[in-house]
C-alpha cells in the first residue's frame, strides 16, 4: 500500500507479502503383502497417530486403495515420504508412500 503526502512524494511502503506455502497431502497406497500391523506402526511412528486412528486409516487404505496420512509443506512431505519408503524397504515390505498437492 502506498501513502501519498501533499502530492509532493509517495512513500512506497513494503508490501507485507506473506503468502502461505503450498500444502501437500502425504498418501499411503494399499498393496497385497504389507502386514496390517506394520502399516499401523508406520502411521504411529511417522505421523504421530494413536493406535485407534492409525488402525482406522490403515483399514481405509486397505479397503479404498489409498489414504491421507497428513498434510504438510513440501519439504516436510518429501521427508515423510522418503522416511516411510526407506523404512518399508528396510523391512522388506512393498508399502508405498507418495504425495500430491493439496
Ligand atoms: N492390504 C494389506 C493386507 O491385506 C494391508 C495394507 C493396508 C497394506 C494399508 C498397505 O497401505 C496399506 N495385508
Amino acid at each position: 500500500p502506498n501513502t501519498t503526502y501533499n502530492d509532493d512524494f509517495v512513500v512506497q511502503e513494503a508490501k507485507p507479502k506473506l503468502k502461505r506455502p503450498p500444502l501437500y497431502k502425504v498418501i499411503i497406497l494399499n498393496d497385497d503383502y504389507t502386514p496390517m500391523e506394520f502399516v499401523v506402526h508406520v502411521l504411529e511412528v511417522f505421523f504421530s497417530m494413536d493406535r485407534v486412528l492409525a488402525t482406522r486409516v490403515m483399514l481405509q487404505v486397505h479397503t479404498q486403495g489409498k489414504g491421507i496420512c497428513g498434510t504438510y509443506t513440501r519439504e516436510i512431505a518429501e521427508t515423510k515420504v522418503a522416511q516411510v519408503n526407506n523404512y518399508a524397504r528396510e523391512n522388506k515390505h512393498p508399502l508405498l508412500c507418495t504425495m500430491e498437492k493439496a
